[in-house]
Formats: C-alpha cells, sequence, structure tokens
C-alpha cells in the first residue's frame, strides 16, 4: 500500500463539493451514491445526520508516524457525506479511549499497513484497499453506464487490484489481469475461478494489452505507464494508485473519462459498508 504524502491530501477537504460535482457530472451519481451503491444499499435509506452515526479519526503515531493533514482530510469527507465527526485530540491507544468515551459508532484510523473503519455495534471491520477496489469499480460501472459484456484491463493485482477485479467479474465485465508478478495475477485468477466461477484473462505483455482495451483499472503503484497512444476517444479510466498511472500527455487527452483520487471514494465506501453494509467478503 503507498504511504500517501501531505501534497497528495492537503487540498480534499477545501475541494470536496467540487469534486462531488465533477463526480456527478461524470458518473450521474453523488459520492455518497456511489458508495451506497458500491456496498448494495439504497442511497434514499441512508440519512447521515440523522442516523445517529458520530463518526471519530484517530491519528497514529506508530511506524513512520503522523501524516500532516492526513486524519483531517479522512474527518472532512466523513462531515461533507453528512455524519457527525471528530479528529480525537489523543493519538493512537488514548485515542481509541477518546472514541469510545465520545460514544463513536464508527472508528477509522490508519498505521503503515492498514487503514480500517471499525464499527463495534454491528462487529463490522472494512479496509480502505477493499473499499477502494469496490468503489472505484462502481464509479467506473457508472461512468461508462453499464460493464456487462466489457473488456476490462486491471493493472496491478495488490490488494486494490484484487478488490477490484472481483468487483467487475460481478458486474459482468470480461477481466484481464496484468502485474510484473505474474504468480500474483495467477493466484488472484485461480481464486475467481473457484469462487465466482467466472475465467479471469492473464496478461503477459502490458502495452499490448493496453493496446487491445478501453477500459482500464490502474491499481498499481507505477506512475506514467498509460501514454497517450494507449488513449482514445472511448477510453475510459478509474484509476485509485497513487501515482496516477497516466503520462501528463495522457492526462489531456483522456480529459472527462477519468476517475482519479487519493482518499474520497475509498473512504466513502469504507463508512458506508461499516455502518450499513451487510456483505461478507468474498476475498481476504
Ligand atoms: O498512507 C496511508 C495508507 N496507505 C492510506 C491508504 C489510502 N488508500 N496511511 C496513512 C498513515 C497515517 C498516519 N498513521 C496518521 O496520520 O494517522
Amino acid at each position: 500500500m503507498t504511504r500517501l504524502r501531505t501534497e497528495d491530501i492537503r487540498d480534499i477537504r477545501r475541494t470536496l463539493r467540487t469534486y462531488d460535482k465533477q463526480l456527478l457530472k461524470i458518473t450521474g451519481g453523488t459520492l455518497q451514491d456511489i458508495a451506497c451503491r458500491a456496498v448494495g444499499i439504497n442511497p434514499g435509506k441512508v440519512r447521515p445526520s440523522q442516523d445517529q452515526c458520530l463518526v471519530a479519526v484517530i491519528p497514529v503515531t506508530w511506524g513512520r508516524g503522523i501524516i500532516k493533514g492526513f486524519a483531517q482530510a479522512v474527518e472532512g469527507i466523513a462531515s461533507h457525506l453528512g455524519f457527525p465527526s471528530f479528529v480525537t485530540k489523543e493519538t493512537d491507544v488514548l485515542g481509541l479511549g477518546e472514541a469510545f468515551e465520545r460514544k463513536a459508532s464508527v472508528i477509522l484510523l490508519s498505521d503503515d499497513r492498514s487503514f480500517l473503519a471499525i464499527c463495534p455495534r454491528r462487529g463490522r471491520v472494512i479496509e480502505n484497499s477493499d473499499a477502494t477496489g469496490r468503489g472505484f469499480a462502481t464509479a467506473l460501472t457508472m461512468m461508462k453506464k453499464g460493464l456487462r459484456g466489457e473488456a476490462v484491463l486491471v493493472v496491478g493485482t495488490g490488494h486494490v487490484g484484487r478488490s477490484a477485479a472481483v468487483a467487475l467479474v460481478g458486474m459482468g465485465a470480461h477481466v484481464s489481469v496484468y502485474d510484473v508478478d505474474q504468480t500474483s495475477s495467477r493466484k488472484l485468477a485461480k481464486r475467481i475461478k473457484k469462487i465466482l466461477k467466472r475465467e479471469v484473462t492473464i496478461e503477459e505483455d502490458l502495452d499490448d494489452s493496453l493496446r487491445r482495451h478501453r477500459i482500464y483499472f490502474d491499481a498499481s503503484p507505477s506512475p506514467g505507464f498509460i501514454h497517450s497512444k494507449h488513449i482514445t476517444t472511448d477510453t475510459f479510466i478509474a484509476a485509485p494508485g497513487i501515482p496516477l498511472g497516466i503520462s501528463p500527455e495522457g492526462q489531456n487527452k483522456i480529459k472527462d473519462r477519468l476517475l482519479h483520487d487519493p482518499l474520497q471514494i475509498g473512504v466513502a465506501t469504507m463508512l458506508m459498508d461499516a455502518l450499513y453494509g451487510s456483505k461478507e467478503k468474498i476475498l481476504p
């Protein structure tokens, strides 16, 4: 999992309303709509400000320490969705005590390995990479107005890519996967075959597979591998990966057919899943 930097998240709070308008324009749904759909709930049934769901975000100093603005950006997303929320004054274990004392319904906290949303009352623990894969796959299908029968290339079979591949297969897409580590691609294809009884194609040549596809899911930590030559007027890209895998010329060309953010869709999906979701995880 890539560690975010302050510059990746600095503008999140300030730009959430604009980002939400942009999402509505390109997907037909708001951040809340995307997150609700990703976890299989009706957005009309969710009233964050009235549901008494208090959200606590705990800064964690363990490992490489606090990322300035991270907890505040996460809290900003919760608050934008309408949840009453706060960042604990204390960090780590004392922060956890503070969150419980203030009767938080859901607690978000991240160290260098994991980023979790925990809802003790419902016994739900939602992992950020898993939610990010599902959230972006949902936004992609909304942007493309359905993915049934469409060929989708997933680049990167880490946690986000695996979660996205499972979600995309569930949406009826023909999924191909590419990863520098082919063992990881093979393992994923085997799991999907076993659990969902669906075939996933394993790609061995990245450039060739990019040329043959029009819909990409970039779940790779590599920068700029999608070039201008890979992008046509019917290319659609979901890219939760940080840094963005599209070259600057490619970014100019893709325009409004790109979904990319460092935290917003993932955090919104985590919150909705922790508080209202009920589906079991398919992949570990
Ligand atoms: O950077 C991360 C995760 N990799 C985020 C994943 C988002 N897709 N975690 C930040 C660690 C934050 C730090 N411990 C703090 O400020 O609490």
